[in-house]
C-alpha cells in the first residue's frame, strides 16, 4: 500500500489560539481541495485553555503535538517487514527470499518479538560452505540436508535496532557504515515496526510543512531548515524563512490568521462546517481581543459575523465565552505568564523577547509582580536574552502593564517611559505586533 505523503500544518512555538485554530482549519481546507496529500494539523506546544475549550465543545481533535520536523526512523522505514519464526528451515527462508525479493528477513520468537535478522548473503555463504564441505569429503546430499536445518544458526542478533522516533541522522550512521547494512525499528515491546536499508536512507525525502501564523525560523519547529516549506499563511512581518522554489505565500495584515484561512475557504468554494467556523471565530476573537485591537480590519469584522452566523451565536457573545474559558489568573503559574506566548526578535546582536499575557484579571497578576520580575531576571540570565519585556494585557481595561527585565533602555527609548520603578501601565496598547514590536524595530 502506497500511502500519501504527509504535510504537517504548523503554527508557531508556544502556540496561541490563532496558531492552533489556523493549523486545524487550514489542514481541513487543504484535505478538501488536494487529495494528493494528507494534511495533518500540528502544534509545537500545549493547547491554550481557550483552544481546549472550543475544541472540546465542538468535538474537534487537538492538533498533533510534534517536538521537531527532522526526519525520523518512522518517516523512512520500509514497512511491513518480511518475517519468519525461529526454527524455520533454511529452505523455507530461501523460498521466501525468492518470493519477496527482499534481502533480509526478520526472525521472530514465539511471542512475535524480534530476535535478529537472516540475510540473503549469510544464507548463500552458509550454503556454499556446506557444498564445499560436501565436495571435500566426497559425500553426497550434505547441502540438501543442511538446507533442511533451522535458520537459527545464521540469525544475526547483532544487527542495529532503533526506536521509531529516533532521528534518521543518528540511525543512518549504523546503516551506511560497514559492517552494518540495515537497522530494525522496534517498539518498546521489541515488536518489529519496519526496517531501514541503505536504499531507504538514500531515498529519504524531506518532511513537508505548511507554516501558519508565523514565518520566522526562530518561532518555528526545530529542524525547520531541514524541511520543505510548501506554503505560508500568515499575518506577521516577513521574516527569514527561505525556500528553494516558489511557494504559495499569503501574508495579509489582518487581525488573525484565521481570517485569512476563512477567506481561503470562500475563494476555494469549500463550505465552512460549523465546527471549523467555531474554531476560526474563536481565533479572530482572541487575536483581535474581541475586535478591539488596532490590528482589527473591516475584513476581520465581516468574517467574524459570517462565521458567527454559521455557529449560530453573536460574535462578541461567543468571544466573551472563549475568554471566560481561560479562567481567573490567581492560580496561573509564573512560568506560564512569562513564557506561554513569548516571541524573539533580533535587532543586530540584541536579542529582545516580548512576552504577552492576556487577562481579564489584571489585579491578581499585579499582586505577584515582585515574583514575576524575579522570574524574568532569572530567565534573562539563563537564556542569554538582552531584554525580556512582558505585556500583561487587560482585555477589559484596554491597555497593557509593561514589565521589563535585562537591558531596559531599548524599551524606554522606544516608548519614552521610565521602567526603573519596575512596571508601567500603558493605556491603549493591545497589540504586540503593531504597537510594540514595530516600535522597537523602528527605534532599535
Ligand atoms: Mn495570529
Amino acid at each position: 500500500m502506497i500511502s500519501k505523503p504527509t504535510v504537517l500544518v504548523l503554527g508557531h512555538r508556544n502556540p496561541d489560539n490563532d496558531s492552533i485554530a489556523a493549523a486545524t482549519a487550514y489542514a481541513y481546507l487543504k484535505n478538501a481541495i488536494d487529495p494528493s496529500r494528507n494534511y495533518v494539523p500540528a502544534r509545537l506546544g500545549p493547547m491554550p485553555k481557550e483552544s481546549a475549550w472550543v475544541f472540546e465543545t465542538y468535538g474537534v481533535s487537538a492538533p498533533l503535538a510534534v517536538p521537531h520536523v527532522r526526519n525520523r526512523a518512522r518517516d523512512v522505514m520500509t514497512t511491513p517487514v518480511v518475517s519468519i519464526h525461529k526454527g524455520t528451515t533454511m529452505l523455507e527462508a530461501a523460498r521466501l527470499f525468492r518470493l519477496t525479493g527482499v534481502s533480509a528477513l526478520v526472525a521472530l520468537d514465539q511471542q512475535e518479538r524480534f530476535c535478529g535478522i537472516v540475510t540473503l548473503n549469510d544464507l548463500a555463504f552458509f550454503y556454499i560452505d556446506q557444498v564445499e564441505g560436501e565436495l571435500g569429503t566426497g559425500g553426497k546430499g550434505a547441502g540438501l540436508a543442511a538446507m533442511q536445518t533451522s535458520v537459527d544458526a545464521i540469525v544475526d542478533a547483532g544487527v542495529d535496532t532503533c526506536k521509531p522516533d529516533d532521528l534518521l541522522s543518528e540511525v543512518s550512521k549504523f546503516v551506511l557504515i560497514p559492517p552494518y547494512r540495515e537497522a530494525i525499528v522496534l517498539d518498546d515491546d521489541r515488536h518489529c515496526l519496519g526496517i531501514i536499508t541503505r536504499g531507504d536512507v538514500a531515498r529519504a525525502g524531506k518532511r513537508e510543512v505548511i507554516l501558519v501564523d508565523h514565518n520566522e525560523s526562530s518561532q518555528s519547529a526545530p529542524g525547520i531548515e531541514e524541511a520543505v516549506v510548501r506554503e505560508i499563511v500568515d499575518h506577521h512581518r516577513v521574516g527569514d524563512i527561505q525556500t528553494s522554489g516558489p511557494i504559495f505565500f499569503m501574508n495579509l495584515p489582518y487581525g488573525s490568521t484565521a481570517t485569512i484561512v476563512a477567506q481561503r475557504y470562500e475563494v476555494c468554494g469549500v463550505p465552512i462546517p460549523k465546527d471549523m467556523a467555531a474554531v476560526m471565530l474563536s481565533a479572530i476573537m482572541t487575536d483581535t481581543l474581541l475586535l478591539r485591537s488596532p490590528t482589527t480590519t473591516p475584513v476581520d469584522r465581516d468574517m467574524a459575523s459570517k462565521l458567527a452566523a454559521i455557529v449560530g451565536m453573536d460574535a462578541l457573545e461567543f468571544g466573551a465565552r472563549v475568554f471566560r474559558s481561560r479562567g481567573g489568573d490567581e492560580h496561573t503559574k509564573t512560568a506560564d505568564i512569562i513564557g506561554r506566548d513569548a516571541k524573539e526578535y533580533r535587532f543586530g546582536d540584541h536579542l529582545v523577547v516580548v512576552a504577552q499575557y492576556e487577562t481579564s484579571d489584571l489585579q491578581s497578576i499585579l499582586a505577584r509582580s515582585q515574583e514575576i520580575m524575579e522570574a524574568m531576571e532569572q530567565k534573562v540570565e539563563a537564556r542569554n536574552y538582552d531584554t525580556l519585556l512582558l505585556l500583561v494585557t487587560d482585555v477589559v481595561a484596554e491597555g497593557s502593564q509593561f514589565l521589563c527585565a535585562g537591558d531596559k533602555r531599548i524599551v524606554e527609548r522606544a516608548f519614552g517611559i521610565d521602567l526603573s520603578q519596575g512596571s508601567v501601565w500603558m493605556p491603549g496598547i493591545l497589540s504586540r505586533k503593531m504597537q510594540v514590536a514595530q516600535r522597537l524595530i523602528d527605534n532599535a
